[in-house]
């Protein structure tokens, strides 16, 4: 069976849906911490998990026979960085202990996103090379950077199958925005079919990678699904698709509502953005296992400007 933690998420809510249309509602086991987000996951099995609760997550993994995990519960940048200690210990010990039980329990495969906040302020911006200076200044990149080199550790030193993908900031429909740095590009949507006013928390030029939701799934299972022999990066790999700005993302929805307006007031996100890079460089991922994306800034509004005035939460 294929257990997704955190399944409740951003990521999440998506990824829960494509793995039960791949591998059978019955096989797959939806859980979060939050018992009301279960309940749109009547497609497949599900339950509540904290997942710091090590001894219940044992317990399932071992009741349910599961297989795969997919560890998606974590503190994200912004949240991150009102609560340091917190954020630390969540996203480290909860990755810690299941890349430890994959051991014990001998899983097949395990799934970890990274990030590109995994990148700091001396990282080269422009396409951001898969190897290089690394030196993140929020929580949760330290968090995903660190747990790169633990992914790493566990597949040299125990064999353990964990793949990573160091996604950008992902644009989804399905679910509302979130303590991302890059959840500007969610709400956006949403403040636009609501005919209201945009006030972007970053300022109008600042660049940065993103991708729409199909895209990163669609990379996820790709990944997932590569021979063992192509997965040559264990500590994670870097992903892109699309770089834009707010005024660019901006632009892209006017054209379909022409009286949308934003402002600009950055807060203390500007910061984190401006620590992170214009653009990602994922020529690795493209030759070791077949990446390619399919959507850029024009048709991924299209088709979030289609869906998400009928989408319910
Ligand atoms: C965040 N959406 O903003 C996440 C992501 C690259 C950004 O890691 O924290």
């Amino acid at each position: 069976r294929v257990l997704i933690i955190g399944a409740a998420g951003q990521l999440g809510s998506e990824l829960t849906q494509a793995l039960a249309n791949m591998y059978g509602g019955d096989q797959v086991i939806a859980t979060d911490i939050n018992p009301r987000s279960l309940e749109k996951f009547d497609y497949c099995k599900s339950q509540v998990l904290d997942v710091m609760d090590q001894s219940s997550l044992k317990k399932l993994v071992q009741k349910e026979n599961v297989k795969h995990i997919y560890h998606l519960a974590a503190v994200l940048s912004a949240t991150g960085e009102k609560n340091p200690l917190f954020a630390w210990g969540l996203n480290m010990d909860s990755l810690l202990f299941v890349l430890e039980l994959a051991k014990e329990e001998k899983l097949d495969k395990i799934y970890w996103p990274s990030s590109i906040a995994v990148f700091g302020p001396n990282t080269p911006k422009i396409n951001t090379p898969q190897f290089c200076v690394k030196e993140p200044n929020t929580v949760y990149g330290i968090s995903k950077q660190a747990g790169e080199r633990w992914c790493e550790y566990y597949f040299q030193k125990f064999g353990v199958d964990v793949r990573s993908l160091r996604y950008p900031g992902l644009i989804g429909y399905k679910s509302l925005p979130g303590g991302g740095t890059t959840d500007y590009a969610v709400d956006i949507y949403h403040k636009a079919i609501a005919g209201k006013h945009f006030v972007s928390f970053l300022k109008e030029d600042t660049l940065l990678p993103m991708m729409y939701m199909p895209d990163a799934i669609k990379a996820t299972l790709d990944l997932m699904h590569a021979p063992k022999e192509q997965v040559k990066i264990r500590s994670s790999y870097n992903l892109a698709a699309m770089s834009f700005s707010p005024k660019e993302i901006f632009e892209s929805i006017k054209a379909h509502y022409p009286n949308f307006t934003i402002s600009y007031e950055p807060d203390f996100r500007q910061a984190i953005a401006d620590s992170w890079p214009d653009s990602i460089d994922d020529s690795r991922a493209r030759e070791d296992w077949g990446w390619n994306h399919q959507y850029d800034l024009q048709k991924m509004t299209v088709d979030i400007l289609e869906h998400l005035p009928t989408y319910s939460f």
